[in-house]
Parts: structure tokens; C-alpha cells; sequence
């Protein structure tokens, strides 16, 4: 009964909002700022939603004891502090940060000469870039689920992706794409899409969202025509940029399929439209799918240019050079306007492009993509299978692996519950089919959405995570910065119940949810991981060629293995510390006052920083972070001779 009401009111609103959206698209994006002044609650999209309140049973669920483990990680982007956080769930509890893009003062992340090798510096040897913006991360899989190797993160600001290892939790490699701005869209293969013996990672997607001149050195600034995107495909293991792909129109977010044949990225830009207006002229944009077996091939053959500096090879995946199926490397599936987020469902079928602009979501059947590619579907559009409405402003959807989606609505502050095989029954005709299933307010305007293992064949359907990008009147007020506010919600029952809030420090865009026993972490380092490690604490001392210096120095709870060490002003000094403890949770640190200099080892760990001794004097280098009884008394004497 309830069930009719959802789809009726869907239906009246979407339709009458769509007109809307269409009659005034500019107005369509200025929505969203206005619906954050009203009470999503009254608006009409509301009604047959789930009860906002927590049920008893419920909020228990995410408050853990004391002590209690939660029985999830979450990997979450950082936004603009360019790091990765680490959660618990479903206590939703912050348990690490790791820094990637950004220096970080706690672990000397861009101090560090370790750090800075990863991160990039400019031949100065300062850090190229000290600001980033980072959306989306995904890990490493295998036989379609997470494997606990890798996980990924982008830096949108300035192309760049970061891989993490999961075993220490740190940030290892970092590479920057070239050819591309506003790179969106990332996303992990699954399996090798012509070797079955390969079924894990070993490819990573990233999708551009920014066309620009190629090369970009000057040249066709005033041609926006000419500008262009590109798709680009990095190696999992060494980082380096395999290939990329020329297309028309531009990328956003990226999903992969399990067999690891097909690559998607969806397009709002097929206008190739500079101003905003421009990219919203068309009714319908796309999704791309990628022919990762054709794509390689073609660059082992040798069919490929380069761009400007860049020895990456570029493969031609534009419309014009694609129009026959068989040879095609692109395929170009039509969407409705301006489409956000691609997710791919836990059973391997469908890709479902969420409409942003169109109230609408797109599901797209694989194995009629690869059809099309084989020549046996005349029509591509015909691998669309269903295209329904399901809400204002759709953004992103996630699975609960018993056939149901959850889609974000931005404008309408909600989640929608939805059934894909219902969907395609509607819109095969069959209009009696319910595929709305459940509505939910969410506080307040979401954008990512993900569940437990939702983007694993192990999706197990416990609890949704929303991201909403205004918090309100959720927290106690600040100032004029609110923060986001994350929801939990359990989605194990038929009706969907909000758990919990939690505020976070802008904006983390996208995470992954997985089961805590596919993490494998180590605690304590190797020390052979470390090729300036310092192994036996006799080691240490001061030696002198010419004006370098180098200072070797360990930690052992509570004291440095140098009391003092005495260096010359104007001497460039490298000082190693390998930290010889080797008890869990024993990390010390090591401060230099006036040099700026403070960074953490972790146990077994060894870091190294490079500075200039400009200034004479006496500097108590000591231990930042509380190892012992005697932690204020760890300290060695820098002294700098004039
Ligand atoms: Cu939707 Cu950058 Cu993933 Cu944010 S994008 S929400
Ligand atoms: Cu060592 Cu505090
Ligand atoms: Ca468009």
C-alpha cells in the first residue's frame, strides 16, 4: 500500500520537477542551494519515507563499549587535508589518517626526505605542490573482493594518484598524469580481461574531467573545440601510466567490470561545452565503456601517438574513429543529462549511471555492451535495460547484494531504496512493477553513498554510509564553516533506519566499507624495509664530508642513542633516526626547535631530514610524542658551532 503512494508521488514530483529542470536547467543547479534553506522534511518529495528516527535496536548498534572492536573498515578520502581516514564501523570512529598529498605535521609527511621522494619535489628540493583535492578512493581486489594490498586515492587539483599500502597503512607511491586536468574518477580492475589466471588488480582507471589544449603549452588556447580529454589507464604495481585514451566530451567518475573486460566512465560534457550553460544544452550525455583487451592490443601494435612530452602512448577512442562495432575501442551508451556517479552491481550484470540533472537512473547491461562490440547488437543504446525515476538530483547508488540500489538524491535530501530487476521489468512495460522500494531523509543534501562490501561480489547488505554535504542545524554551531555531516544507516531490514551523525571536517566525497578480517596490518615495521636503518644504536655518530653532514642517531624508550651531537654553522645536515624499539604502539618522536623540524618513528621505523645549520646555538631536540615515564627527559643537544 505504502509501496503504491512511494511510486506516485515519485512519479508526480519527478515529472512536474523534471519539467522544471528542463524548461530552467540554470535554476536546477541554484536548487540545491535553495533546498538547503528549506525543511527537507516538509518538502512534498517526502512522504512514505522511512521514520528519520532511530530505532532502539539501532542506535546500540553503532555504539560500541568500551573496548569493543568495530567489525568494519572504512576507507574514506580526506577531501582537501589530500589524505586518506581510516574508519570503524559502525561506530563510525576515526582510527587513523594517513597523509598523502599533503604534509602533515603529526608523522613529518613533506618534511621527511623519505616522504618527499613520494610526494614529488621541485629541483630546489622543495615540494612541488602542497595543496590537493582528494575524492575518491578504492582498494585492490581479488576473485571480485577486496584483497588487502592497495588502496587508491585521487588528488583532483592537480592529476595526481596516491597508493596506499594496507599492510602499513602508509602512502608509498604517488604519480602524476599527464596530458589531463580534473582528474574525477578512479577505480581498480578486477581481473585481466583476457587472462583468467590474472583475477586481481593490476590496473588502476582514472577519468578526466577537465578537456584541455593538447599539448597544453600555449597552443589553441582560444579553440575550445580542440580541447580535449583522456582516459587513463596506470599500473597497479609500478604506478607508471600504461596508456591513455583520446575521447570526446569528458569523463567523471569510473567504475570496472568483474571479468575485466569493460572500463565506464560517465560524461556530462558531451556538449565539449566551456561554460556551464554550454554543458548542459543536451538532452542526453553518456556513458563510456572502454574495450580494455582492444585498447592494449592496439597499443602493442604500435597504433598509438604521443602528446606533447609525454611518452605515454594515446590510443584514438573518439566518436568518429569508433563507429564500427568491430574494431571499436570506445563504445558510446547515451544517458540522460548531465549524469553523475557509475556504479557497477555486486552481481557483475549492470553499470547504473545515476542522472544528476535528470531525475532518472540508467542501468546499462554488460554483457550487451560487449555484445555490441562483437557485432551481434545492432543498437547500442539497446544495452540500456532500464531507465527509470527515481528521484531529484541522483548522484550516487550503492548495493546491498538482494538486488536492491540505493541512489543518493541531492535535491531531495533523501536515499532511495530501489529494486533493479524490478526497474527493468517497468521499463520493459510491465507498469505494475513496484521498483521503488523505500525513501529515507537524510540531513542534508548527500552525494556518495556506499554499503557494506557494495562494491564486491560479497556485498552483505548491513549498513549504508551517506555522505551529505550540509550539516545545518545537526551540530553545535562554529561559525560561519559547518561541517559535513556522515550518516549510517542499517539497511539489513526491509525499511532502512538511520543509525547515527557524524561530523567531518570538509569534504570527503567517496569511501569503501569492507569486512575487518580482509585487512592483514602489521604493527610493527621491518627494519630492512629501510635502507638508512640504523640496526645496532653503536652505529651512531656524526661524520663530515666537506659541508655535509650526516648525524645518525636511534630511539630506545626513553633516550636517544647521541646525548649531544656538534655540527658548523652553514653545514647541510641529513640526520637519520631508526627508532630500535620494537614494541607495538611505542612510537617516538623528534622536534628541532627554530628548524623546523618534527616528525614521528614508528617502531622499527627509520626517517631521515636534510637541513642547512644556518643558525649558531644550543637546540634540545626531543621527543614529541609520549613514550615512557621518562618522555620529557628524552632529549639530545644539537649544538651549532658559529
Ligand atoms: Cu559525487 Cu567528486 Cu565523487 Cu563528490 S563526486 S559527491
Ligand atoms: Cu620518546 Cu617520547
Ligand atoms: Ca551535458
Amino acid at each position: 500500500m505504502s509501496q503504491k503512494k512511494d511510486d506516485m508521488s515519485t512519479e508526480a514530483v519527478g515529472l512536474g520537477r523534471r519539467r522544471f529542470l528542463n524548461t530552467a536547467a540554470l535554476t536546477g543547479l541554484t536548487l540545491g542551494v535553495a533546498a538547503c534553506n528549506d525543511k527537507p522534511e516538509t518538502a512534498p518529495a517526502a512522504s512514505g519515507t522511512s521514520a528519520a528516527a532511530p530505532a532502539a535496536h539501532a542506535s546500540s548498534a553503532t555504539h560500541l563499549k568500551p573496548g569493543e572492536l568495530d567489525t568494519y573498515y572504512g576507507i574514506w578520502s580526506g577531501g582537501h587535508t589530500g589524505d586518506m581516514r581510516i574508519l570503524g564501523l559502525p561506530s563510525g570512529r576515526e582510527i587513523h589518517r594517513i597523509p598523502c598529498f599533503v604534509p602533515d605535521a603529526l608523522v613529518g609527511w613533506g618534511l621527511t626526505n623519505e616522504s618527499k621522494a613520494v610526494m614529488g619535489t621541485k629541483p630546489d628540493g622543495s615540494l612541488r605542490y602542497t595543496v590537493a583535492d582528494t575524492h575518491h578512493t578504492h582498494a585492490s581486489y581479488k576473485d571480485g573482493n577486496y584483497d588487502g594490498r592497495y588502496a587508491w586515492i585521487n588528488d583532483k587539483i592537480n592529476s595526481r594518484i596516491a597508493r596506499v599500502r594496507l599492510d602499513y597503512f602508509v602512502c608509498d607511491k604517488i604519480t602524476e598524469l599527464p596530458n589531463v586536468q580534473g582528474f574525477h574518477g578512479i577505480f581498480p580492475d578486477k581481473a585481466d580481461p583476457v587472462d583468467p589466471a590474472i583475477n586481481y588488480t593490476t590496473r588502476v582507471f582514472c577519468g578526466a574531467e577537465f578537456a584541455i589544449p593538447l599539448p597544453n603549452n600555449g597552443g589553441d588556447i582560444n579553440n575550445p573545440e580542440k580541447y580535449r580529454s583522456m582516459f587513463t589507464c596506470v599500473d597497479a604495481e609500478s604506478m607508471e601510466v600504461r596508456w591513455q585514451v583520446l575521447i570526446d566530451g569528458n569523463c567523471d567518475l569510473t567504475a570496472t567490470s568483474y571479468d575485466g573486460k569493460l572500463a565506464a566512465t560517465n560524461q556530462y560534457n558531451i556538449e565539449n561545452g566551456v561554460h556551464y550553460e554550454d554543458m548542459m544544452s543536451s538532452e542526453r550525455d553518456a556513458c563510456l565503456f572502454f574495450n580494455i583487451a582492444r585498447i592494449e592490443e592496439a597499443v602493442k601494435a604500435g597504433k598509438f601517438t604521443t602528446v606533447g612530452t609525454s611518452k605515454v602512448p594515446v590510443v584514438d577512442g573518439t566518436r568518429e574513429n569508433n563507429k564500427d562495432p568491430k574494431t571499436a575501442l570506445v563504445a558510446y551508451v547515451s544517458v540522460p543529462k548531465n549524469p553523475h556517479g557509475v556504479n557497477a552491481s555486486p552481481d557483475a550484470k549492470y553499470f547504473i549511471c545515476a542522472g544528476k540533472l535528470s531525475p532518472t537512473a540508467t542501468v546499462i547491461e554488460l554483457s550487451k555492451v560487449l555484445d555490441w562490440f562483437d557485432g551481434k547488437l545492432a543498437e547500442l543504446d539497446k544495452a540500456i535495460v532500464a531507465e527509470v525515476e527515481i528521484g531529484l538530483g541522483p548522484l550516487h547508488t550503492a548495493f546491498d547484494g538482494r538486488g536492491n540500489a540505493y541512489t543518493t538524491l541531492f535535491l531531495d535530501s533523501q536515499v532511495v531504496k530501489w529494486n533493479v530487476d524490478a526497474a527493468i521489468k517497468f521499463h520493459a512495460g510491465d507498469k505494475s512493477a513496484k521498483y521503488v522500494v523505500d525513501r529515507l531523509d537524510v540531513h542534508y543534501q548527500p552525494g556518495h553513498i556506499n554499503a557494506s562490501q557494495s562494491e564486491t561480489r560479497m556485498a552483505d547488505g548491513k549498513y549504508l554510509a551517506v555522505g551529505c554535504k550540509f550539516s545545518k542545524d545537526r551540530f553545535l554551531p562554529v561559525g560561519p564553516l559547518h561541517p559535513e555531516n556522515e550518516q549510517i544507516i542499517d539497511i539489513s531490514g526491509d525499511k532502512m533506519v538511520l543509525l547515527a551523525d557524524h561530523p567531518v571536517r570538509g569534504e570527503p566525497h567517496d569511501f569503501i566499507i569492507f569486512k575487518r578480517d580482509l585487512l592483514k596490518p602489521k604493527q610493527v615495521y621491518d627494519i630492512n624495509d629501510f635502507p638508512l636503518a640504523i640496526k645496532d644504536s653503536k652505529e651512531s655518530g656524526v661524520t663530515r664530508n666537506g659541508k655535509k653532514v650526516m648525524v645518525k642517531i636511534t630511539s630506545q624508550a626513553p633516550a636517544f642513542s647521541l646525548r649531544e651531537f656538534t655540527v658548523k654553522k652553514g653545514d647541510e645536515v641529513t640526520l637519520i633516526l631508526t627508532n630500535l624499539d620494537k614494541i607495538e604502539d611505542l612510537t617516538h618522536g623528534f622536534a628541532i626547535p627554530k628548524y623546523n623540524v618534527n616528525f614521528i618513528v614508528n617502531p622499527l621505523e627509520t626517517k631521515s631530514v636534510t637541513f642547512i645549520a644556518d643558525q649558531p646555538g644550543v637546540f634540545w631536540c626531543y621527543c614529541t610524542h609520549f613514550c615512557h615515564a621518562l618522555h620529557l627527559e628524552m632529549r639530545t643537544r644539537m649544538i651549532v658551532e658559529a
